[in-house]
């Protein structure tokens, strides 16, 4: 006899959450709205039955959200997912959609979307004023530009399908992030769970970009073996925690000059002998490598040179994403930056002559006083303190490099003093850098919560300029803080404004009449007390005037940060308009090209 099926209706709310299980969601940083009330019903309903779903993170805004969804994607590889209320939420994560996908980074941006009936025809029907107003034409458009893939879950019955495949998009190489919307009628729907069958990584899952062609690999390696001056420039390849001491490796090896531009993490141990800065200095290259990096040096400053064999390693040698790039290379390899170095170390070895070992040897050796030379140039910088109410950020940096330790993690978005960050506090370790991939400043508050997220015993060490924090969303930050328990230390440059901004005229108007009437538009409130701004959501602060303050002010923020609270150093270093700038000292190498122009990053964000 015929046994009657067997149906068990659930919302599609039901199977999102599931579907987050099955794709290893681990967080949602959201920040919620009328679009999410099945999902909050449901949540609320797995909470009562004691199941697991990915912890809620509730961000006061989006760009904490998004940016704490970055810096974990930085930190662990794993992107999560974020959401976000409607047009007007999918806006305020915009600019982080734009340095997510600069930074090549996972995550999931969903959205709700308003109801689409107007008189109650479907669970979930429009109920509010704001259902009639919060329907653009096209939501998407808000992010699409910065989007690897976007879609409008269309059934509940595609919920895990959709989800799944929001994931493989956005985890296969090179990675980027995506857009969702979920429109609210369809949250609400229920559907059979015989019709919703789970998406398993095993066959649907991210693809990831391997080795390279043994024959493209050697021709690297035979030009590598007769070079006189290799050069590699790299940004991001020590995303991969294996890359640093592969490039250490392979520099040492074949006696390679490793320049970093703009770096995103830390590439190579910077105390390492083969480290040559982070200012490109290619004209006396032969043979150069270009190693996942977008933005190698900028061509109006820097003179190359046409003989130069170039041979450029990434995940994304065709950088899909630019409307427009430039930069010329003789052999493209595009793959695992790792797994390809690996090989082309694999083939040198093979290949090198006594000859060879010894003329890498002592470039080398070469390249040892080369970067004592440049770190003792710089101990020199730092070692004038600046005065009262303009405190020489070099000497600030070097303090903080002497008080945090190796595996301190440094998130940089000091902007015009984002290159003395990077000179003044040595890392070594892989992963304790952090750089800024994309255009949108106020990065560095969420991305430093997120990384402390991912790395609970870590210190993370916010460096950040006074624009900077405001488009961070400070207040927003440090109650995500507070609420979450991650405590990060913010050093805060205050110069009142807008370095970069009057720089920028400086270069394209050197003797124009904003240098002749000081009219940049680039001064803000001077005086301002950030300090009350993390204090307001119980964290710690100190404003910082007197040179001579720093080192015992930075020990009692470490001693507040370590003790579980956040705390932010407001430092006041010359102010923008004024004269008391310090001199910015161009670094040297035995290939110093002669520069044209600004220094690398750090002029225009
Ligand atoms: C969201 C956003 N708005 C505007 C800009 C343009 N912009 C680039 S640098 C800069 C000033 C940054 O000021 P601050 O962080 O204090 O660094 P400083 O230039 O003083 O070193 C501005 C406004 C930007 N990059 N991003
Ligand atoms: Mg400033």
């Amino acid at each position: 006899m015929d046994k009657a099926p067997q149906v068990k209706l659930h919302s599609t709310a039901h199977y999102f959450l599931e579907g987050l299980n099955e794709i290893g969601i681990e967080y949602l940083f959201s920040n919620f709205g009328t679009d999410h009330a099945p999902l909050i019903e449901e949540m609320a309903r797995w909470k009562k039955e004691g199941r697991k779903f990915p912890k809620v993170l509730n961000c006061p805004h989006e760009n904490t959200a998004m940016h704490m969804a970055a810096g974990y994607a930085m930190a662990t590889g794993r992107g999560q997912a974020v959401m976000v209320h409607v047009d007007a939420g999918t806006a305020n994560s915009a600019m982080a959609m734009h340095n997510a996908r600069r930074g090549r980074l996972p995550l999931l941006l969903m959205a709700g979307k308003a109801p689409y009936t107007v008189r109650g025809e479907l669970p979930g029907s429009r109920d509010n004023y704001v259902h009639f107003i919060q329907e653009p034409f096209d939501q998407a458009g808000i992010v699409r530009s910065y989007a690897k893939w976007e879609w409008t879950l269309p059934s509940g019955v595609m919920t895990k399908e959709t989800l799944r495949r929001a994931h493989t998009v956005s985890h296969s190489d090179p990675r980027g992030p995506v857009y969702l919307m979920l429109p609210r009628e369809t949250l609400a729907q229920t559907w059979d769970e015989g019709a919703v069958r789970p998406f398993p990584e095993e066959r649907y899952g991210a693809v990831r970009s391997g080795a390279a062609d043994t024959a493209a690999v050697a021709q690297v390696a035979e030009r590598l073996l007769s070079a006189k001056h290799p050069v590699m420039v790299t940004s991001y390849a020590g995303r991969n925690l294996d890359a640093p001491a592969l490039i250490e490796e392979l520099a040492r090896f074949a006696g390679i000059r490793v320049l970093e531009a703009n770096p995103l993490y830390l590439n190579i141990s910077r105390a390492s002998p083969c480290f040559a800065g982070m200012m490109p200095a290619i004209t006396d290259a032969d043979v150069g490598l270009l190693v996942d990096v977008d933005v190698p040096w900028i061509p109006k400053h820097t003179r190359e040179n046409p003989q130069t064999w170039w041979a450029h390693v990434d995940v994304d040698v065709v950088k899909e994403c630019f409307p427009i790039w430039g930069f010329a290379s003789n052999a493209r390899l595009q793959g695992d930056s790792v797994l390809i170095l690996k090989q082309l170390l694999e083939a040198l070895r093979a290949r090198a002559t006594p000859a060879f070992r010894d003329a890498a040897a002592k470039r080398v050796e070469a390249m040892r006083g080369e970067g004592n030379e440049r770190r003792a140039g710089l101990a020199k910088q730092a070692a004038d303190k600046g005065k009262t109410g303009a405190i020489n950020p070099h000497y600030l940096c070097a303090e903080i490099s002497k008080a945090i330790g190796d595996d301190a993690i440094v998130v940089n978005e000091g902007i015009r003093n984002g290159p003395v960050v990077n000179n003044q506090i040595m890392r070594t370790e892989p992963g304790s850098s952090i750089g800024f991939a994309g255009g949108g400043l106020g990065s560095s508050s969420g991305t430093a919560l997120g990384i402390k997220l991912a790395k609970p015993d870590a210190t993370v060490v916010q460096m950040v300029g006074d624009g900077g924090f405001y488009f961070g969303n400070p207040s927003s930050a440090y109650a995500v803080s507070k609420q979450y328990k991650l405590p990060i230390f913010t050093v805060l440059f205050d110069n009142s404004g807008w370095s970069a901004v009057k720089e920028a005229t400086l270069r394209v108007y050197p003797e124009g009449d904003a240098k002749a009437t000081n009219e940049f538009n680039a001064l803000l409130a001077p005086d301002i007390e950030f300090t009350k701004i993390c204090e307001a959501a119980g964290g710690y602060g100190e404003r910082v005037d007197d040179p001579e303050a720093v080192p015992a002010a930075i020990q009692r923020c470490l001693k507040e940060v370590r003790g579980g609270r956040s705390a932010l150093m407001h430092v006041r270093i010359p102010v923008l308009g004024g004269n008391a700038s310090f001199p910015r000292k161009r670094e040297s190498s035995s290939v110093a090209q002669k520069s044209l122009g600004p220094r690398f990053r750090g002029d225009d964000v």
